[in-house]
This record gives structure tokens, sequence and C-alpha cells, in this order.
């Protein structure tokens, strides 16, 4: 408790509140109704447990990402108050009104904001955060203090191998043990998964969040934050755009399983509103002397496509799953959307190009 009264001086109270894959994270209390999080990392991955050890210098890369977005995203990410490096933990701004996003998507509660923010967050942080803004020692700086190894063969593994091969920290239903096999036959999709770890691995284009799914994003009528930076590095932008677009897909496809047409629309709406507002704050920020963008758009989507697709078939047949889908109580609808997840996060990895918002769209969700 000490650690935390230079911010919170009347802090006498704390609460676990956290049920991540990775972290503690603890509502500490004062007067008054006063409250900040605390979120402090542990030797190894929640989920697993003690087995899988993990590096505690997360939660500096952590603290340093959180301080950097908010200055060049300012108002998007919670803010920080404070980083006690002996403890690894991060004492940050309490969002007690706000509410994760994904849970407001599986409740069908609208957050008209949401999307428009996440876009330009994701536009602010890629331009700013590239060599082509700025001055190219600073970047080169940023690069080598990023570095976030152990944080990114998490991904490499969970996201971009470990969903093809049979190994036993897959979580496959046993109604889906057909359709895992079969990923794990497939060449074309086996290829280009290869190729797109290679590029994760190697395309250190801005400073992502790395891991922007909607369970990383707090929404609320008033604003939009993006939490839980800790898988931030130099790395590929499509990765972040691509996890908020796929994982758009899947509560799409989970409401339509369930016959929630209405809802399964707004989400497709949101999809667009998000790769809208992230073109035109890319386009607003883009250099005049760089006469490119047209061509760094279209790659930029067909890259989003990719991980898009990587990042839906990683939660059905991967080791961490998302509410939206295990949420749904039916087996057989459960199924149904399993099975279309799988389809469009095929279609997105194996596309060679992709012309437009729509057009990878139509991919993630199949009819319509
Ligand atoms: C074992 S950690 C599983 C996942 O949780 C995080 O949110 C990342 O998506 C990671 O891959
Ligand atoms: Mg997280």
């Amino acid at each position: 408790m000490e650690f935390v009264r230079p911010v919170l001086p009347s802090a006498s109270r704390a609460e676990e509140i956290g049920d991540g894959n990775l972290n503690l994270i603890f509502r500490v209390f004062g007067e008054d109704d006063l409250s900040v999080i605390v979120k402090q990392a542990l030797p190894y991955l929640r989920i697993v447990g003690e087995s899988w050890p993990l590096t505690l210098e997360r939660a500096r890369i952590e603290a340093d990402a959180l301080a950097l977005q908010d200055r060049l995203a300012p108002g998007l990410v919670p803010r920080l108050f404070g980083y006690d490096p002996d403890r690894k933990a991060i004492v940050m701004e309490d969002l007690r009104s706000f509410e994760v996003w994904r849970a407001a998507l599986n409740a069908e509660r609208t957050y008209p904001r949401a999307a428009a923010d996440v876009g330009r967050f994701c536009g602010q942080m890629f331009m700013r955060t590239s060599n082509l803004l700025g001055d190219p020692d600073d970047w080169k700086a940023l690069l080598a203090r990023s570095v976030n190894p152990e944080l990114c063969a998490i991904t490499e593994d969970l996201v971009f191998s470990a969903p093809y091969i049979d190994v036993p920290s897959n979580d496959v239903e046993e109604h889906l043990t057909e359709e895992a096999a079969a990923l794990r036959r497939d060449g074309e999709l086996l290829q280009a998964v290869a190729a797109l770890r290679h590029q994760f691995r190697t395309r250190a284009e801005a400073l992502i969040h790395g891991d922007l799914h909607t369970g990383s994003v707090m929404v609320s009528p008033a604003g939009t934050r993006m939490i839980d930076p800790e898988f931030a590095f130099m790395g590929p932008m499509g990765f972040d755009s691509g996890a908020v677009l796929g994982n758009l897909a899947i509560a799409f496809i989970a409401h339509r399983a369930q016959g929630h047409r209405q809802f399964a629309t707004t989400t497709a709406r949101d999809a667009r509103t998000f790769w809208d507002t992230l073109a035109e704050t890319i386009s607003g920020l883009w250099p005049d002397d760089e006469p490119w963008r047209d061509r760094f758009m279209a790659g930029l989507l067909t890259d989003s496509a990719h991980y898009a697709g990587a990042k839906m078939i990683r939660r059905i047949v991967g080791l961490a799953h998302v509410s939206d889908i295990t949420g749904i109580a039916d087996a057989d609808v459960r199924r149904q959307a399993q099975v279309a997840v799988l389809r469009g996060g095929r279609a997105l990895v194996c596309a060679p190009e992709v012309a437009d918002i729509g057009g990878l769209w139509k991919l993630a969700v199949g009819a319509p």
C-alpha cells in the first residue's frame, strides 16, 4: 500500500479485480470514493501457471508504452500515475465508469464513439512512431528501447505457430477436432501463416500495441481508452488494425449465429468506422514529401486482413479463447460460429490482396 500513497495518500484497502491472462490487477481505495488501479506483473503466465515463466520486465515496457501513448495519442489511454520498479507494479487511472468493449459487444450495448476512437488511436500511434515523421535518430532510439522478446515470443507461438500444430497448449473443443486437423493439413494456409510470422518478427514499422483485441479497449459514452500495452514493440502496423478488425468479425459472427442480426450490423458498421477513421487520421498526418500514401494504405489494408485472419483462427483452436464465442451456451450454435470464424480467418490469411474495407469484411464474415 505504501508505494501507492504518493499518488493516493488516503489509500487504505485493495481488492483484486483482474481475471486477465497475465497479471494481477488491484483496485486500491482511498477516502472520498477515490481509487487507482495497480497492475502487478507475476514471474509467470497467470493463465497457465508457474510452469510458464515470464519476464517481469514487461511491467517496465508497459509503463513506458503507456507514457508514450498518452503523449502521442492524448486522452486515449489511462493516465499513468507511477511505476514501482521493485514491485514491478504500475499505478494508473481507475476507469470505473468504463466497461470492456468485448463485454459491451457481447451484451449488445452500443458505444457510438468507440470504433472511431480506436481508429484515431491506431492512426496517431502508427504515424507518430513510424520513421515517416520526426527525427530518424529518435526513431532508432525508440526501436532500441522497445525490444520485447519474451512477449513477442508468446505471440509468435500462440498466434502463428501453435494453432497449426498438435500441441497440448491448444484448447480445441471436441466438436472441432476435424476442423483443427484440417487446418494442420492445409498447405496454402501453413505457407501464408509462416510468411506472416516472419513479417511479424522482422517488420519494425511503428510502436504497436501488440494485443489490441476488443478486451484491451475500455469504452464509455464519454470516451475510449486502450489498455494493457505490455505486448508493445516496434512491429507491423497491420497487426494492431488486424486485431481490431478480426475481433469485430468474431463479434459479428457470434451475433449472427445467435440470430442477433441487428446488433451484428452494428459491429459491421464499427469495423468500417474504425478503418475509415484510421485512414483519415493517417492521411491527416501523412508528410507532403512522401508521394506514396495510397500505396501505403493499400499495403496496410492487406496486412490488416492477413493478421485479422490469424487472430480469428487462434481464438478458436489456440490457447486463449474469447467470451463472444465461449459465451454461446448452445453447442450447435457455438460450433456454427466457430466454423464460420475459422473459415473467415482462413480466407483472410490466404487472400493475395484486398481492395477495400468492404472486401476485407466479406472475406471475414462470408455471406452476410
Ligand atoms: C497466454 S496469454 C494469452 C493471450 O492473452 C493476451 O491477451 C494475448 O492475446 C495473449 O496471446
Ligand atoms: Mg491483455
